[in-house]
């Protein structure tokens, strides 16, 4: 009778209030991973790729534990995929074709798991997979087809013609610092004969596995490796440098912040790259002097890559607390999603003076921040009325937007195995996966009822949309972004890229007609998803190809 009666006092209560504002939240997914989650693309309008490293994963495929799997984003299902090569710490793109390449990794074997080879020079194919559940579609790995050289803990990148920029990486097992680099970029496919070499790779030492790689609008690329940044002209072969990090603050492994190209704009596309989180340290100290209580770094340090904006160099802001392994991603609105990562300590596994078990860092980033790249100075981040995942998302964890609008979050293992137990360890192998959800996943959104497979540039599309009624209104805020839903891992979201598209919705809320970027420089050739935002409401994604969807390289 008791809790009858609170009961009735609890609907009053609400009956008389105003209806509560959608809010961001978790969602703990039924499904588990089955393997731990290094590394997470979107491939498909229903699938996403998931690498670990060769390892005792529970999830099974011929007689072995997998590293490689397929997650339905509708069902959850999971996949094993027989991956023949270890794709410990490797990178990944997406090539013009549709197709996913998975790059580098390890070079050693894993006791207990026999068929593994050498990943070090390994490019893994994937897709383009037309199933919706992924039947028939695999890991595709040809063993004559290798990088040109040895590359563990490699970035890649799509560029204006389609195919990947691959840069730096390691020879050896990097417990810390880069201590047998490899200091040169290559392309895939592959477009000479040697690798180029690189002075800021080298300059960038002792800390620059995974460096910040970003495609310009004008086909030029910006890079930031340690506290070091460059803009590099793939056609002539020249660095520029641009201003270091200020204030000593380093943000690539083991000292990973994250960095990401702010959405471009017509008609100028002017570029804007944000930088957060990492580490104050000198980088010439011994890890045996660090451990795993070292402050983080809250610096978010944002430059203007114009002549004018270099010239005015990295303006700092700071987020709500210290984070390393954070990552940022594109929210299709245009603001940036800040999650993951730890307020205390590095990346890494052990080789500290001090670790928790295994782990370098301690004291996880639980809750989320949005960064407005429009707002004032010092008013851009906030974290008001986000929620708690509860879940560490330490090393080796990953986060993507997915084509229905939130956000996949998965992994974490800052340890050498995977092995769930024993229940005293502080950060276990991570198994459980969840999703993060904007406002707008728990109200009438805007649909886009269809959309062409292929988009050519500098195209004026009209497509059918449906708008609830609030959003069917003269002077509500039309966004159209065309976005690649990039690679997580190690902080860093490789090919991300967020273009708005010059947009307007018909006075009958019936239909929108938006204007394709101009060349493959703005948003190089390659697949893409099309969110429609009204007021601040994002649609799902259409899944399209932009450009001709031809192998690589490709001039468009
Ligand atoms: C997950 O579990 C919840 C609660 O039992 C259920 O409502 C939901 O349908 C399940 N989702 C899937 C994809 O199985
Ligand atoms: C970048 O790091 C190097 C090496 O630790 C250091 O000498 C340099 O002063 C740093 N730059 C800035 C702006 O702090
Ligand atoms: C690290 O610690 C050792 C032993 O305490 C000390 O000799 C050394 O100077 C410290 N500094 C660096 C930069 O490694
Ligand atoms: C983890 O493995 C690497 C490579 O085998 C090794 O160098 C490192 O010392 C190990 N770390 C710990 C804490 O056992
Ligand atoms: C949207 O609003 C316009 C103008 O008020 C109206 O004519 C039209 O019927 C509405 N469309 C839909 C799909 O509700
Ligand atoms: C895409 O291009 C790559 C690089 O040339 C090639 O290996 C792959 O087979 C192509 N994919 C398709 C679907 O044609
Ligand atoms: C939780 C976990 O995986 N712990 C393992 C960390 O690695 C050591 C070996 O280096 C194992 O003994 C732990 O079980």
């Amino acid at each position: 009778m008791k809790s009858f009666v609170s009961l009735l006092v609890i609907s009053t209560a609400v009956a008389g209030a105003a209806p509560p504002s959608p809010q961001w939240t978790f969602t703990l997914k039924n499904q588990s991973s089955g393997i731990v989650v290094i590394e997470s693309a979107i491939v498909s309008p229903t699938l996403a790729l998931f690498f670990d490293r060769a390892s005792d994963d529970p999830l099974q495929i011929n007689g072995h534990s997998a590293w490689g799997a397929l997650w339905n984003l509708d069902t959850e299902d999971v996949t094993a995929l027989d991956v023949v090569t270890n794709s410990w710490c490797a990178g990944g793109a997406f090539l013009s074709n549709g197709t996913m390449a998975n790059i580098g990794g390890d070079p050693r074997g894993y006791p207990g798991n026999p068929t593994i080879k050498p990943g070090n020079q390994a490019i893994r194919l994937f897709g383009p997979c037309l199933s919706p559940t992924g039947e028939g579609c695999t890991v595709f790995e040809d063993p004559n087809l290798r990088l040109l050289a040895e590359r563990w803990y490699p970035s890649s990148i799509r560029i204006f013609d389609g195919s990947l920029l691959i840069v730096g990486g390691s020879h050896v097992n990097s417990v810390f610092y880069d201590i047998d680099p490899e200091l040169s970029f290559e392309f895939f496919p592959r477009k000479e004969e040697t690798v180029r070499p690189s002075a800021f790779l080298e300059r960038s030492l002792p800390a620059n596995l995974f460096p910040r790689v970003f495609a310009l609008p004008d086909g030029k690329v910006f890079m930031v490796a340690n506290n070091r940044s460059i803009i590099y002209d793939i056609e002539t072969n020249t660095e520029t440098p641009v201003p270091d990090i200020p204030n000593g603050i380093h943000v690539t492994v083991p000292t990973d912040g994250s960095a990401i190209l702010l959405p471009l704009s017509p008609p100028d596309y002017t570029p804007e790259v944000l930088v957060c989180g990492g580490s104050q340290i000198d980088d010439r100290t011994q890890p045996a002097n660090f451990t795993f209580q070292h402050p983080t770094s809250s610096q978010c340090s944002r430059i203007t890559l114009t002549p004018e904006g270099i010239a005015k160099g990295w303006e700092v802001e700071h987020m709500i607390e210290g984070r390393i392994m954070l990552e940022l991603v594109h929210i299709p609105n245009g603001q940036i999603l800040i999650s993951n990562g730890a307020q205390t300590g590095f990346a890494g596994i052990g080789g500290l003076g001090l670790s928790i078990d295994e782990s370098n860092a301690d004291q996880p980033a639980l809750i989320p921040s949005i960064y407005t790249p429009d707002a004032l100075l010092g008013q851009r981040i906030s974290n008001e009325g986000m929620p708690s995942s509860g879940i560490a998302r330490m090393y080796h964890s990953t986060i993507t937007l997915t084509p229905q609008g939130n956000f996949l979050i998965a992994g974490s293992n800052p340890n050498n195995t995977t092995r769930v137990g024993p229940l005293d360890v502080k950060f276990p192998a991570e198994f459980r996966v969840q999703t993060l959800n904007p406002p707008y996943m728990s109200v009438q959104r805007p649909r886009i009822l269809s959309m062409p497979e292929r988009l050519r540039f500098g195209e004026r599309v009209t497509v059918p949309v449906s708008l609830p009624g609030a959003l069917n209104r003269s002077g509500a805020k039309v966004q159209v972004s065309l976005m690649d839903l990039g690679f997580s891992t190690h902080g860093f979201h490789m090919g991300a890229r967020l273009v708005f598209m010059e947009a307007s919705v018909a006075r009958d809320g019936k239909s929108l007609t938006f204007v394709t970027p101009p060349n493959g420089r703005v948003y190089p050739p390659g697949p893409a998803s099309v969110f429609l935002t009204v007021d601040d409401v994002s649609s799902e994604g259409a899944w399209v190809m932009m450009g001709s969807g031809s192998t690589p390289p490709t001039m468009e």
